[in-house]
């Protein structure tokens, strides 16, 4: 394993201008990784270049700035395909984020398989877009939708799992790790088991996408969703990964330009994927982008992450968790960089703001899982949720900011 020091996290700090600011008269230190990281240099660069440069429609442009627009949003989606180690370039979707990915999926594939009695299989640690998606689909088609149960170390397991799946289930949806508790699940042996079944699998990637190796054809899922502003890009591109043959048996999701081949008043013969699910010009600044997020990442590489992340999350749990009333929520043996928690007496939108006040930017509330939320009978917790670029010294500054808060609290 290489040395990692603070020398090398001081230097990727040094390409994220953002993180380079004082809020509410302190240094940012910024906890909200989760919801959205922030995007290195390079990345708002590219963003810069493409708008300065080659900005044009894509596809079907025979002027030179229409080629340029077009390469560029290509070599994200081969970027993209390495990345992932996807099979072929074609099974590469851009989205607006997971929550269309995971949409795109409920409705071009549930709606066209799902019959009355099937049955769908999620967690009861899902984001609301890997519920409501399915909710909605169940309600159009009669499926049901059923929820494997989580436990108070914020855990499923795996037997239980294996006993709520049936003849029935045709479509597990699963998040690969939880954006509230950071808690890792086993997917890869959870995609075993359905697929024994002859279920397909959608991996709900967006918190796995910037902290884990994600190797499509190893993990053998159906599907992949994930977000480009979880990790490093911009907002408002994600992916989705489809195996081939699983894609080219799906409906179109959307109808208009590129996803057709020819169209008539008689009728519409649709495009090859992956255009099939591209209808519209697309998001083609913050796709060409997204690209240097990617090689960004390549270079710090998962080891380096790996060994920040999980030194962040230690620090953390050695020091937070000697705050007078910490009570942390979600103790799970595999976690991500993720520290979710509630102190006694003190509510969680009173610290978010009281945080905020030092510089420090948690996110607090339910995070879009109230099921999860419900199952703990709290309505929110605070969410720490850290980045590559995050310190131990900033996690000792959390620590003395929250101690100080408790304090005043106290008296
Ligand atoms: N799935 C998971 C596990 C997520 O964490 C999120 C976003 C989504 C799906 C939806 O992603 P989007 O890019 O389509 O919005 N999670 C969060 C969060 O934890 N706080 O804000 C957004």
């Amino acid at each position: 394993m290489s040395v990692i020091t603070d020398i090398s996290v001081n230097e990727i700090r040094k390409q994220f201008p953002i993180l380079n600011q004082d809020v509410n008269g302190k240094p940012l230190v910024y906890f909200d990784n989760a919801a959205t990281s922030q995007t290195p240099q390079v990345v708002i660069d590219a963003l810069v270049n493409y708008y300065q440069k080659d900005n044009a429609n894509i596809h079907r442009g025979i002027h030179t700035l229409a080629e340029r627009a077009t390469t560029g949003f290509e070599a994200t989606r081969k970027a993209v395909q390495q990345f992932i180690n996807s099979n072929e370039v074609e099974e590469i979707i851009f989205t607006k984020g997971t929550t269309e990915g995971i949409n795109l999926v409920a409705q071009a594939y549930g709606r066209k398989f799902l019959q009355e009695g099937d049955e769908v299989l999620i967690t009861g640690m899902e984001h609301h877009s890997n519920i409501v998606p399915w909710q909605i689909v169940c309600q159009q088609t009669g499926a049901k939708l059923k929820v494997i149960p989580v436990d108070n170390n914020g855990e499923i397991s795996i037997e239980e799992y294996e006993s709520l799946l049936s003849e029935r289930t045709k479509i597990v949806s699963a998040v690969y790790i939880s954006n509230s508790l950071g808690t890792i699940n086993p997917v890869p042996q959870m995609i075993e088991l359905a697929h024994a079944i002859g279920a397909k699998v959608l991996v709900d990637g967006a918190q796995a996408a910037p902290h884990h190796k994600l190797d499509v054809q190893k993990l053998n899922c159906d599907w992949l969703a994930f977000s480009g502003h979880k990790m490093y890009g911009p907002t408002g591109v994600g992916i989705l990964y489809g195996k081939r043959q699983v894609l080219e048996k799906m409906d179109p999701y959307q109808g208009g330009g590129e996803m057709i081949k020819e169209v008539s008043f008689a009728g519409t013969s649709y495009n090859d994927i992956p255009y099939k699910f591209e209808a519209g010009t697309p998001n083609i600044a913050d796709v060409v982008a997204l690209k240097a997020a990617i090689e960004f990442m390549n270079e710090v590489g998962f080891e380096f992450l790996h060994h920040q992340e999980q030194a962040l999350l230690n620090k953390g749990r050695d020091i937070l968790f000697d705050i007078d009333g910490f009570q942390p929520i979600g103790n799970a043996k595999e976690k991500a960089s993720v520290i979710s928690f509630l102190i006694d007496g003190v509510h969680s939108f009173d610290l978010g703001m009281l945080l905020d006040a030092k510089g420090i930017a948690v996110r607090t509330g339910h995070h879009c899982t109230q099921p999860l939320m419900d199952h703990f009978k709290i309505d929110g917790t605070v969410r720490a949720s850290f980045a590559v670029y995050n310190t131990v010294e900033e996690v000792e500054q959390f620590a003395e900011a929250l101690t100080d808060i408790v304090k005043k609290f106290r008296k």
